[in-house]
């Protein structure tokens, strides 16, 4: 078979189109592919949840590629190994409940899952804004190409409709952000000290409808709350995808 190079660019655009057309309306879109964003959105896949991971990066996998400081390694405590399981990322007991894993390793096989359970991908697009209407609740977001914020350009931006929207852009909790800049109904407190023991407990309260359709997890969660950070420890992460994606489903039942 002789291959066609517009034929090759045809099929592209054309799926993708199809699947950028199709998630123009979804269920549920989590913003950030990172550790919590990569769990909710799998989870909420495999639970037959119509779900799209919008990622601003050209991958996934947010801060768990670096392990700690670039040595690609991650622990996970006792209380999350069963994700490791379920994901059937390999890990070695160091001791006293803590697991090590390899990070490359972690970030491929949630990733996986999460394309195994339907997850749409969307990387290279950055979430710029929100849509909240009369009824007061978060209702879909605001997207462009990353490639158009890195370059400064004025190019107007697209948007799409959910349901629900989960916030799992990490440190800066960038969406919960910029609905405190146009409502006085939610407040981020911003991160506070490390404090591994402490953060990684209370991680799943802070895990919660924040705001009428919007959702945290994962380190926005503690963001939002004013809770401590936890370094490289990320049983928290995945137990905070995994709440983050009970809660939508309780609300979206299948
Ligand atoms: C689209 C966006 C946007 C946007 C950001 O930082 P992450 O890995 O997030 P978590 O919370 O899943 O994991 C946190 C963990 O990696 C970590 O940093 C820990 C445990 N730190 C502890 C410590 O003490 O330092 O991933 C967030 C993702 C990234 O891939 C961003 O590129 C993406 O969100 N993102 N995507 N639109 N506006 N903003």
């Amino acid at each position: 078979m002789a291959l066609n190079e517009v034929t090759i660019s045809r099929a592209i655009l054309a799926e993708q189109s199809r699947v950028l057309l199709d998630y123009m309306e979804t269920d549920a879109a989590v913003v950030g592919g990172g550790p919590s964003g990569l769990t909710c959105a799998a989870l909420l896949g495999e639970r037959g949840i119509k779900c799209a991971l919008i990622e601003k990066k050209l991958s996934v996998g947010g801060g768990m590629w670096g392990g700690g400081m670039m040595f690609p390694r991650i622990v996970v405590q006792e209380e999350a190994r069963r994700l490791l399981d379920r994901f059937g990322i390999t890990y070695r007991e160091y001791g006293d409940g803590y697991y090590v894993a390899r990070s490359v390793e972690a970030v491929a096989k949630i990733a996986a899952a999460a394309c195994d359970a339907g997850v749409e991908f969307f990387n290279l697009t950055t979430v710029e804004d929100v849509m909240i209407r009369g009824d007061g609740k978060v209702s879909g977001l605001v997207i462009n190409w990353t490639p158009v914020d890195m370059a400064g350009l004025h190019v107007d931006p697209l948007t799409i409709a959910c349901r629900y929207t989960v916030d799992a852009t990490g440190h800066d909790a960038t969406v919960a952000r910029m609905v405190e800049r146009k409502s006085a109904r939610l407040s981020v407190k911003g991160e506070s000290f490390m404090w591994a023991d402490r953060a990684e407990s209370q991680i799943l309260q802070h895990t919660r409808e924040v705001y009428p359709g919007l959702v945290v997890a994962g380190m926005a969660a503690n963001t939002v709350a004013g809770e401590c950070r936890m370094g490289p420890i990320f049983g928290g992460m995945l137990l905070s995808g995994e709440r983050a994606a009970e809660l939508i489903a309780a609300n979206i039942p299948r």
